[in-house]
């Protein structure tokens, strides 16, 4: 039998040992989340958002190619499972606590919210939660706002309320005072 591609999550001994078996599951899984089109490798495109949701959300595509070059060992342009595996022992050894938020940080708990443009965006649902409670809280009573708020913390209304520029703007300032200045805001 001639030999077309590697068995995806058969991970070598020698990686394996890094790992306790539900790290491993949970990475299978976490991997398996991110590839996006099903075909057990991970592209520059997939591999993108697994930058940014580590934390690199300003990542450019040059960026997301130097990382990935550092990862995909065998030069083949995409990552397998393998690839990725090396790729969270690095990480593991380097950052325990960040490798620790992103094993637990279940798959299983990720939504994706598609926008008009069709854009898919990945998302925790506690993180859409924290924003959307300090949302209410920080600016109920707004009066530019108040059509809106409180916003319904269950559903997908967040997304709405901040896709009004305004929301997103006050937002924003919420979390960095003065960011924006509110005074060249076009309140309509
Ligand atoms: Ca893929
Ligand atoms: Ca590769």
């Amino acid at each position: 039998m001639v030999e077309a591609s590697e068995p995806t999550y058969d991970v070598p001994m020698d990686i394996k040992k890094n790992f306790n078996p539900a790290e491993i599951s949970e990475l299978i899984r976490v991997f398996k989340f991110y590839d996006t089109d099903k075909n057990e490798t991970m592209d520059k495109k997939e591999f993108k958002q697994v930058c940014i949701d580590l934390g690199h959300r300003d990542i450019t595509d040059e960026q997301v190619q130097t990382m990935l070059n550092e990862v995909d060992l065998n030069s083949d342009g995409v990552i397998c499972f393998s690839e990725f595996l090396l790729m969270f022992q690095k990480l593991k050894s380097k950052n325990e606590k960040l490798f620790t938020q992103v094993v637990s940080s279940k798959a299983g708990d990720m939504n994706q919210n598609v926008d008009d443009s069709g854009f898919t965006h990945s998302y925790l649902v506690e993180e859409k939660e924290v924003f959307a409670r300090a949302l209410n809280h920080h600016l109920e009573g707004d009066k530019d706002l108040a059509h809106y708020l409180p916003v319904n913390i269950e559903n997908d209304d967040f997304f709405f309320v901040v896709s009004d520029g305004i929301a997103l703007c006050k937002l924003i300032n919420l979390v960095q005072e003065n960011t924006i200045d509110m005074r060249a805001v076009n309140m309509k």
